[in-house]
């Protein structure tokens, strides 16, 4: 092996020495990231700081990013994530040496990982380009101090420089390295006037000769009293057409962190977070998570009742489906299939989770609706296929993605159509569709844009919450976490839809869901939390309640209780 140096040899010994790995300590980079309680994740995040800094290194010098969150986890969690340079999700190919990274048991075994897999990678250390990694982190306690320790694991690859953009919401990091590498505007205040200016244009190119109820310019968001529901504020004076009150905003005193309020919250429990009561019956009310990359909506219906009607990811997704279409079948005409100004092969990305209700509303819409794992690493990788691909999870984190050459064409279109047809509908639906791509965050779910992005397409259709609401009825869902000795011992297969290990369980679940009428039901570990997530879909709520505990009861049997 090339020597690489003494320089760095002691760099990366310094570093390691800094964060040693306790003893029984185990670090898996799961759905997103590392993720552990707050006190314990140096190790991991000093080490994640290395690999950050490796990456950019491998694709030659191109900024990457860190962001330190546990997202919609207790606030004593903390937790890492790599972004990738196009501002996606760190490449998959690289999560097992970021394992065994974290697990490296000593300084020395943890260098000659380095360097083995710099050899292997064919990554030049001790002097080749130099790296930048863009480092954020959501409000929680711990962060300052995992912050300290990413920058030190950054610093121990030579040439390799951290910059600090601040407290931020997962989604607006992921935004400044993709718009970074990508030559554009990538400061904070540059995100917050794309979302802004976009936002404005979009409501401008509503159409007046619609006829319905003026929308409700009401707003109130469960910020989950997290960086999103702060940003918010910091923003919202800007968004003529609504008048946004944040609740759970952040700001000192008014709660803590994920503690009965936020987008999981919500979407799980189905109940009012804290800070909501009768006063806000009937108004449109959004939630974020703790990190602002997941958004759901819900309305309180009746007072002194605590349960909520909940539009979830699916309805975001089907939302913005036929917003799209609408503006796709104004460019090319709602009957011409074969001659189509602008052909566009469009897509749906759902999981499991995802309601059978939403599926079926999809297909019969005639999309082509593909289903990967649970985690955006899996859904947006999918999306990247179509020209317009929208994926969502049930809980709220989703996006819709332009590819690069789609843009190119539409743009095209309406520098020819502001020539010809000004003002036209063709024109006035492209133009909608360029601001959409501009709104909505393309690199990853971001609940602020896409809180933006409902709202404008609430206001271009006249839609009220109900009118939403109505869509399609969900089928009644109810989830569960089992606790296990080892959740690792589930082995799924089909998207996670069915289980191939252990041996006899997925016969189980078939046998219990047979016994309910539009009956389903699937088992996985989960990859953020020590537990083993059980969902239940059937006909009612009762027989979804006792579908799932029948179903948990075999997994806790056969895999043993911790
Ligand atoms: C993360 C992922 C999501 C995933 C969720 C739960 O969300 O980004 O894609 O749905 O975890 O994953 P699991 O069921 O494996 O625990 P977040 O908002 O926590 O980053």
């Amino acid at each position: 092996m090339a020597d690489p140096g003494v320089e760095q040899r002691a760099a990366l010994l310094a570093a390691a020495s800094v964060f040693p790995l306790p003893d029984g300590a185990r670090f898996s980079y799961g759905t997103a990231g590392f993720r552990a309680e707050g006190s314990t994740m140096a190790p991991a995040v000093c080490r994640a700081g290395i690999v950050a800094a490796l990456r950019s290194l491998k694709l030659g010098g191109a900024s990457v990013g860190l962001v330190i969150t546990a997202s919609h986890n207790p606030v004593g969690d903390n937790g890492v994530k790599i972004v990738d340079a196009d501002g996606g999700m760190m490449s998959q190919a690289w999560e097992p040496f970021s394992d065994a990274l974290a697990n490296a048991p000593s300084p020395e075994a943890l260098v000659e990982l380095v360097l083995q897999f710099a050899k292997d990678e064919g990554i030049t250390l001790g002097g080749g380009p130099s790296a930048q990694v863009l480092l954020a982190r959501d409000t929680r306690p711990t962060g300052e101090y995992l912050l300290d320790a990413a920058v030190k694991g950054i610093n121990a690859i030579i040439g390799a420089t951290a910059l600090d953009m601040g407290i931020l919401t997962t989604p607006q990091l992921h935004w400044m390295v993709r718009s970074k590498n990508k030559s554009l505007k990538a400061s904070e205040e540059d995100y917050f006037t794309q979302v802004t200016e976009s936002f404005r244009h979009l409501l401008e190119l509503v159409p007046d000769d619609k006829y319905g109820d003026e929308l409700n310019k009401k707003l109130i968001v469960d910020g989950a009293n997290g960086i999103g529901g702060l940003k918010l504020e910091e923003i919202k004076t800007k968004l003529t057409g609504l008048h946004i009150h944040v609740k759970n905003s952040g700001k000192e005193g008014e709660g803590i962190l994920n503690e009965s309020c936020g987008a999981d919250f919500v979407q799980k429990e189905k109940v009012l977070p804290l800070g909501f009561g009768p006063e806000d019956i009937d108004v449109r009310c959004a939630s974020f998570d703790g990190d602002a990359d997941r958004l759901v909506y819900f309305r309180i219906t009746s007072p002194g009742n605590t349960t909520i009607d909940l539009v979830d990811g699916d309805k975001i997704l089907s939302l913005f489906v036929l917003f799209i279409r609408e503006q796709l079948d104004a460019i090319n005409g709602k009957d011409n299939q074969e001659n189509k100004v602008l052909p566009t092969r469009f897509g749906v990305v759902q999981t499991a989770y995802a309601n059978g209700a939403s599926t079926e509303f999809l297909k019969n819409l005639g999309l082509e609706v593909a289903f990967t794992s649970t985690g955006v690493k899996y859904l947006h990788k999918k999306a990247l296929e179509y020209d317009i691909g929208i994926y969502f999870e049930a809980n709220g984190h989703g996006t819709v993605l332009f590819s690069d050459e789609f843009i190119s064409r539409l743009e095209s279109l309406t520098t020819k159509l502001s020539s010809i047809a000004t003002g036209s509908a063709q024109h006035q639906a492209a133009l909608r569709l360029l601001a959409t791509s501009q709104l909505i965050n393309q690199a990853v779910g971001d609940a602020l844009s896409g809180m933006l992005l409902v709202e404008a397409v609430l206001q271009h259709k006249r839609w009220s919450f109900q009118n939403w609401c109505d869509l399609y009825t969900d089928l009644p869902s109810k989830q569960l976490k089992v606790k296990v000795k080892d959740r690792t011992s589930i082995v799924t297969t089909d998207a996670e839809r069915r289980v191939c290990q252990p041996s006899g369980l997925q016969e189980l679940i078939d046998t219990e869901v047979a016994n309910y009428c539009h009956g389903r039901c699937f088992v996985r570990p989960s990859g953020t939390e020590d537990v083993v997530r059980v969902y239940a879909e059937a006909s009612t709520m009762e027989a979804c309640d006792i579908l799932a505990k029948s179903v948990a009861q075999h997994v806790e049997r056969i895999l043993g209780y911790p």
